[in-house]
């Protein structure tokens, strides 16, 4: 077994007894009521799902095992020279709420390594899309493609115990996690280097730099790599993305119709595809203003005729988060380092400067600041990644290390199918106390 396997069995068996005096000692302990706008506006903020490997705090932003984000660069060992943490000790510790030491890091790169190896016939179904396609779609299709490899399958026909759910579950979530940077890589060649740039996987790198190698990047674009993936692994498990994953995973579906399903959400432009949004609506701003440089006047312009217009201002708002999200200060920070004087940089900055006050004024939405979404597009055009229909494939493959671990954890706590109760709007409005006219 191991080490990362081992570490992970261990944890499972000091949480299971932990979870079960819950449910059978305090099961009926009240924690939340439900009101009619939650029921008819999305479910918002109903506690009604639980994870242990990230919290997302209203004001403060995400923790992931506890650690903020500057802690989880801090505190997750690097490759030599490297500014960003190895994405594989991310994995490690989404799964077992520890920090690998460097010494460990070594027997799970090697682990990841291994299970690089893609079969030919997932190369030949992505070759088979048309170019037109949307690279989310391919993303989807290829992982479910893989859906035949997995051991989960054949351990439930053999017949095994729920307790060793999480074991092949496990090594099903590995398996994936190892190959989706080179699917995503491969589907960048195919549509955008017309198939001519795919390279074999070497070897010798970790994740964020074998990703960068095969997308044909110099450096620092394997730290970038490495940022991006970390900052979008998790963010607790009620968004559409995590959401879906643990949803489908719970009927026992296995981890490749999971993730499938979890891609699927993720490209909605409400959530994931926000990245893409973003880029293509700064570069109409751009384009408005014949590629001068906007005035403060113009950049409010911009975002209230896209107001105005009954859009959505991409990159703005979220359903939980009160604050400029952290994931957005990270990039910003990346940016001042490496890319200060850039131009869709700046415009970024400035944009910052502006949209609250008019999202403010405008008077919907509940949260005025930036997420994620408006920073992470930016750094992918500087270092040459202009296709920006594709930055919401690097959004998945960094969402996949929460879902996974997610699904392994799911599996291992027995946690059970999803389903939730619906209602008539008949007996809303009688719990209303209004006539039906
Ligand atoms: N621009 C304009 N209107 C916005 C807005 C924005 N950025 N954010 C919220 N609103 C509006 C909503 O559309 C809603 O309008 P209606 O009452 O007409 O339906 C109203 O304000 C209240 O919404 P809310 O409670 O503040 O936000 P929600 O929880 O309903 O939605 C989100 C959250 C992210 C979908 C929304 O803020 C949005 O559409 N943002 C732009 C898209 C985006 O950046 N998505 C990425 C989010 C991060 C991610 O998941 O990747």
């Amino acid at each position: 077994m191991s080490v990362l396997k081992r570490r992970l069995y261990e944890k499972i068996q000091e949480q299971r007894p932990i979870t079960a005096r819950l449910n059978k000692e305090f099961g009926e302990v009240v924690i939340d009521q439900v009101t009619i706008s939650q029921v008819i506006g999305g479910m918002r903020d109903i506690k009604c799902l639980v994870t242990d490997i990230s919290y997302l705090d209203p004001l403060e932003g995400i923790r992931y095992r506890g650690y903020t984000l500057p802690e989880v660069f801090e505190k997750l060992p690097k490759p030599a020279g490297a500014e960003f943490p190895y994405v594989e000790a991310l994995y490690y510790l989404l799964l077992t709420g520890e920090i690998p030491t460097q010494e460990e890091m070594k027997e799970v790169l090697i682990d990841f390594n291994n299970r690089r190896t893609i079969p030919h016939y997932v190369w030949d179904v992505i070759d088979a899309f048309p170019s037109e396609s949307h690279p989310m779609a391919i993303l989807s299709a290829a992982v479910m493609t893989l859906q035949r490899e997995s051991l989960f399958n054949i351990r439930y026909r053999e017949g095994i115990n729920k307790n060793d759910y999480w074991d092949s579950t496990y090594e099903d979530a590995t398996n994936l996690m190892a190959k989706m940077p080179l699917i995503g890589a491969y589907i960048y060649n195919k549509l955008y280097n017309k198939g001519k740039g795919h390279r074999f996987p070497d070897p010798s790198l970790d994740l964020g730099a074998n990703f960068a190698y095969m997308m044909g990047k110099a450096k620092p674009y394997d730290d970038v790599a490495r940022m991006y993936f970390i900052i979008h692994a998790d963010h607790e498990s009620g968004n559409v993305s995590a959401h879906t994953g643990h949803l489908v995973a719970s009927a026992l579906s296995d981890i490749y119709y999971a993730t499938s399903a979890m891609i699927n959400g993720l490209a909605g432009p409400l959530h994931g595809l926000a990245n893409q949004e973003v880029l293509r609506w700064l570069q109409g701003l751009r384009e408005q203003m014949g590629f001068k440089v906007p005035s403060t006047e113009e950049m409010k312009k911009y975002v209230w005729d896209t107001l105005n217009s009954g859009q959505v201002i991409p990159g703005y708002g979220h359903a939980v988060l009160r604050k400029t999200d952290p994931r957005y200060s990270v990039q910003r920070d990346f940016c001042l380092k490496y890319m200060p004087d850039d131009e869709l940089f700046q415009l970024v900055s400035r944009l910052y400067e502006v949209v609250p006050d008019v999202l403010r004024e405008h008077g919907k939405a509940k949260n005025p600041w930036p997420n994620v979404d408006a920073h992470s597009g930016v750094v992918q055009w500087y270092y040459d990644v202009h296709e920006y229909d594709f930055y919401t494939v690097l959004f998945s493959i960094g969402r996949a290390l929460g879902v996974l671990s997610n699904i392994v954890w799911d599996r291992a706590l027995g946690y059970s199918l999803e389903r939730p109760k619906s209602v008539t709007t008949e007996m809303l409005m009688k719990s209303a106390g209004i006539e039906k006219k």
